[in-house]
């Protein structure tokens, strides 16, 4: 389903129009949100939700890497999840591991490249162990980007990037004036990472939380009441479609 407050004024339905190859965005970013809801409809732990999350996950990067999606950013982890319970986070901090157990032969055999957002200092030796050996034999593949944002926020990603640029002027290696929306740009975590293209949100919360705040500036934003458990390749396909449908025009005015 289409956001109930983002459907375009003409109402023209994307499940009618074909999918334009020619027209594929080339990074999308999803907030993958419900996972504790699904579990609760269903009378199961919130623990179970979140391992069926990791399942969607398989299934959604390969239908991107199909339609030629080149970037895929995927909202794992928060600075904010810290405040969950503490089994919870346990839990949530050995997902890593056991989706890279189970998918990462198939990741490497499918070309994917695997990626982290955030900050790794404070995350358990045996999640940065995994990761890091994903990102290692994956290194040399060229397909899609998987990038995981993993205990990642984005008010502490500018906060970092405006310290390093502070620091950067105080010590005389650059000049006040140089500062400009390219350097801001290349001071964040990923900053060989174009801005996503689309922004999908799952379990009908029309809100950014703190997800890379700067980068979605000109970003087409698209929310589904579906909890994440439940997203398709069907749906997202659906997204990719209304975002073809609206005119991008990044503040000027539209051509023809
Ligand atoms: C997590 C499952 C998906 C739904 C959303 C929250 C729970 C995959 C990863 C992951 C992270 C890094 C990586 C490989 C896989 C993951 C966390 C939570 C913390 F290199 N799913 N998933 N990490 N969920």
């Amino acid at each position: 389903m289409l956001g109930r407050f983002f459907r375009r004024k003409d109402n023209q339905d994307s499940t009618e129009v074909p999918l334009d190859l020619t027209n594929i965005p080339s990074h999308i970013a999803i907030i993958m949100d419900g996972n504790g809801r699904w579990a609760k409809k269903r009378g199961l732990p919130r623990i179970a939700g979140h391992r069926e999350g990791t399942k969607v996950i398989k299934k959604i990067v390969k239908k991107a890497n199909e339609l030629g999606v080149s970037i895929l950013t995927l909202y794992a982890f928060s600075t904010e999840n810290w405040k969950r319970p503490k089994d919870e986070v346990d839990f949530l901090l050995k997902l890593p591991e056991s989706f890279l157990n189970t998918y990462l032969p198939e990741l490497i055999e499918e070309n994917v490249q695997v990626r982290i957002m955030g900050e790794k200092s404070n995350l358990p030796a045996h999640t940065v162990r995994a990761v890091d050996t994903a990102i290692e034999q994956t290194q040399h593949n060229d397909g899609l980007i998987l990038n995981f944002a993993l205990n990642y926020g984005s008010r502490y990603e500018l906060s970092k990037a405006i310290q390093q640029i502070a620091s950067d002027v105080k010590t005389g290696s650059l000049s006040i004036e140089d500062i400009n929306e390219d350097l801001v740009s290349a001071h964040l975590f990923r900053p060989e990472l174009k801005d996503p293209d689309l922004l999908i949100r799952t379990s009908g919360e029309i809100r950014l939380s703190n997800f890379m705040l700067w980068q979605l500036a000109y970003t087409e934003l698209w929310f589904t009441d579906t909890f994440w458990p439940d997203f398709s390749e069907d749906e997202l396909v659906q997204a990719v479609k209304d975002y073809q449908l609206r005119g991008r025009r990044f503040g000027g005015v539209q051509s023809g």
